[in-house]
């Protein structure tokens, strides 16, 4: 693969395990608050998380191309309230997106079809992922101080199930 490109692929790893690294923190955060249905979105969030990376990871060693992984830096902490939380979320989310429509430009330039189908998958779930933080900080924001609200909205956070994110065409890892 073209150089550049595996460069900003590897770069792409290291990012989606920080997010994963920030949605662990927001959901100890959340669990020491007592909000135990947002700290279980969040979880399933970090591992969610780890798969995106995971799955570049894999991509990277199918073509051939070396792996490199760098330093994870230390997430944020110490948010103010849970709307606080998923505002955090969302503005994360589309620095991600930025930087996922940024690797699919390159892998057009470049004229690298396969990665560019690859990354189909990646700009499709940032729609999905910057979708399901602006529905919870619009619920937040109608629930305002309103305790109850707050904790119907816990509740139903605690419904979200995780299924390991399958890319089509990626074989499976050795
Ligand atoms: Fe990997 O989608 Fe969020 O960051």
């Amino acid at each position: 693969m073209n150089e550049k490109l595996v460069k900003a692929m590897n770069e792409q790893i290291n990012k989606e395990i920080y997010s994963a690294f920030l949605y662990l923190a927001m959901s100890e955060w959340a669990m020491q608050k007592g909000l135990k249905g947002a700290a279980h979105w969040l979880y399933v969030q970090y591992l969610e998380e780890m798969a995106h990376g995971q799955n570049i990871y894999r991509y990277l060693q199918v073509r051939g191309d070396p792996v490199e992984l760098y330093p994870v830096a230390k997430p944020e902490s110490g948010w103010n309230s849970l709307l606080e939380v998923y505002r955090d979320v969302l503005a994360h989310e589309k620095t991600v997106t930025a930087s996922i429509a940024n690797l699919a430009n390159i892998s057009q330039d470049v004229r690298d079809h396969a990665t560019s189908i690859f990354l189909e998958w990646y700009v499709t779930e940032q729609v999905e992922e910057e979708g399901n933080a602006t529905d919870i900080i619009q619920r937040l924001q109608l629930a305002g101080d309103n305790l109850s609200g707050l904790l119907m909205i816990d509740t139903e956070l605690s419904a979200r199930t995780f299924a390991p994110p399958v890319v089509p065409g990626l074989p499976p890892a050795p």
